[in-house]
């Protein structure tokens, strides 16, 4: 499997390129003609560019999504056979790793390394779900005298995917993953900022054998083309990944059609360190978990909350590692790379001159490297200690390299304040202390609650979603299966 991508590859990886939508098994550009200018985060260069599609092409793509699904061979297909496509596609994206990893990097800016690791997040998405499409049994239920009852899962129909920009291979892996191993077909809009490993991962999803229509893909704006999908008539599902501001829209939109939703809205995940934590095994994950995407992803570790008598020890280890950290363009392979636009970057900027402007503490800075293109997107990383937990700093998701640290002095301080935030996706416990884990765990409000350890890589098998403002519903597992299929009841009579 790929380790590597040299760098001449990353910086040029995709130029020229014109992408189109896949509609019905083709690739063609957005009925009016128009395209989006595809720019890189790391030198501001425009490279590619998308096509920017409207309501006309999500008409296009939701009704051959729907032909798909009513007649030809995938509404005859068994779940076997959707598995075996599955583990197809599987093998065309290790066979077109390095160009995908590159292509992510580019489209990002996040460093090849992780360019890489999100190829094989995909692969594992498509694997995990090609196994599991023959194995999510429907129940027999015990009935009355005389009759059998079963519930069926059965695919919801038109599954539409809205997804962001921060993992687009990886969160494409596990939604396509998903509703396609239950039976769905497919409309996925990508982010305007980063569609172009989704609209070549659909290509070769037609090679590896889909039918045409199953997984059709249309890139474009949030409100041009993301509106128009999730307000569409004939979707019977919607899954979004995104902010909480344009998943309460989605809703809306949907429940106009009175559709299902899975929303994962992001989180601000606690790590919470007590006294007894084993320091040395946590110190790298404490910060990996907000470095790694240069902190743009749903789950970083953004605030971490330690026990007094271990504050300072642990405020100058961080300390240490973040004075060394460096922003850097993502062929330099390097810790991290820019954030994904401008907005985002100002977005972060704002965050962190608002501290400052309040006498949060700066415990350390890393910087931007000297080389890195002026028009990139650069962000240096900081630690902020002392923070306020009212601030929007403890409170809010900054979605860039910036971390808090906030003391506390016991169990019951510690389990209010990883729960005083309006989120509630991942959180982690450092504690020898085998009692504690258990009670924290129970005690902390969010999706997944990870034990001296974070992430604990990836987790494809792990249900994966939140409560709070985080969002609902359950992806990857087998509960994204079942939110991708409806049960339905039948009951035979048989005297
Ligand atoms: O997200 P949006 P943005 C958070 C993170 C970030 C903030 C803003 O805090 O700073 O959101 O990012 C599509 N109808 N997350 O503005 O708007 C859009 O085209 C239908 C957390 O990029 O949520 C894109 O495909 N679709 C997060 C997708 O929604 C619409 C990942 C996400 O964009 C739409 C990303 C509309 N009206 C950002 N408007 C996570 N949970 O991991 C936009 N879109």
């Amino acid at each position: 499997m790929l380790d590597t991508v040299d760098r001449s590859t990353a910086r040029t990886a995709g130029e020229g390129l014109a992408a189109g939508n896949v509609i019905d098994g083709r690739t063609i550009p957005a009925r009016s003609g128009a395209t989006i200018d595809v720019t890189c985060p790391s030198d501001g260069a425009v490279f590619a560019t998308i096509a920017r599609s409207d309501a006309a092409d999500v008409d296009a793509a939701v009704a051959s999504a729907r032909a798909a699904f009513e007649t030809g061979p995938w509404a005859r297909m068994s779940a076997l056979e959707r598995g075996r496509l599955l583990f197809a596609l599987m093998d065309r994206i290790e066979q077109n790793a390095a160009e995908l990893a590159a292509l992510e990097s580019r489209d990002t800016g996040k460093p090849v390394r992780q360019g890489i690791a999100d190829v094989k997040g995909a692969m594992r998405y498509f694997e995990f779900n090609a196994g599991a499409a023959d194995k999510l049994n429907g129940d027999q239920i015990p009935f009355l005298d005389g009759y059998t009852a079963l519930a069926l899962r059965e695919p919801h129909g038109v599954v539409a995917g809205i997804i962001p920009w921060n993992y687009p291979m990886q969160i494409l892996g596990r939604v396509a993953g998903a509703a396609l191993a239950m039976g769905n077909t497919l409309v996925i809009k990508p982010a305007e900022d980063a569609s172009l490993t989704t609209v070549r991962i659909a290509e070769l999803a037609l090679e590896a054998g889909f039918p045409p229509g199953v997984f059709n893909v249309v890139t474009g704006y949030g409100q041009e083309a993301g509106a128009p999908l999730s307000a569409h008539q004939d979707v019977d599902y919607v899954t979004f990944t995104g902010s909480p501001v344009t998943g309460t829209a989605i809703q809306q939109a949907a429940a106009v059609n009175n559709r299902g939703v899975t929303m994962e809205l992001g989180g601000k995940s606690p790590q919470i360190v007590f006294a007894d934590a084993d320091l040395d095994a946590a110190m790298p994950v404490l910060v990996n978990a907000i470095i790694q995407n240069g902190g743009q992803t749903c789950s970083a570790g953004s605030r971490i909350l330690v026990e007094r008598p271990l504050h300072d020890e642990v405020a100058g280890r961080l300390a240490e590692r973040f004075a060394g950290l460096v922003a850097e363009p993502h062929w330099a392979d390097g810790d991290l790379g820019p954030l994904v636009n401008a907005t985002q970057a100002e977005r972060v900027n704002r965050f962190v001159a608002a501290a400052r402007a309040a006498g949060t503490p700066v415990l350390a800075e890393g910087r931007i490297a000297d080389d890195a293109p002026a028009a990139g997107h650069y962000v240096a990383p900081v630690l902020f200690g002392g923070v306020d937990p009212q601030s929007d700093l403890a409170r809010e998701e900054v979605f860039g390299p910036v971390l808090s640290m906030l003391a506390f002095d016991d169990e019951a301080e510690a389990i209010r304040l990883a729960n005083a935030t309006d989120y509630g996706l991942v959180a982690a416990v450092w504690t020898r202390d085998g009692g504690r884990q258990f009670r924290v765990a129970r005690a902390i409000r969010s999706g997944q609650v990870f034990v001296n350890c974070f992430g604990a890589g990836g987790g494809v098998e792990l249900p994966f979603g939140g409560v709070k403002k985080s969002g609902h519903g359950r992806e990857k597992g087998l509960e994204a299966l079942r939110d991708m299929s409806a049960t339905k009841a039948i009951v035979f009579n048989h005297g």
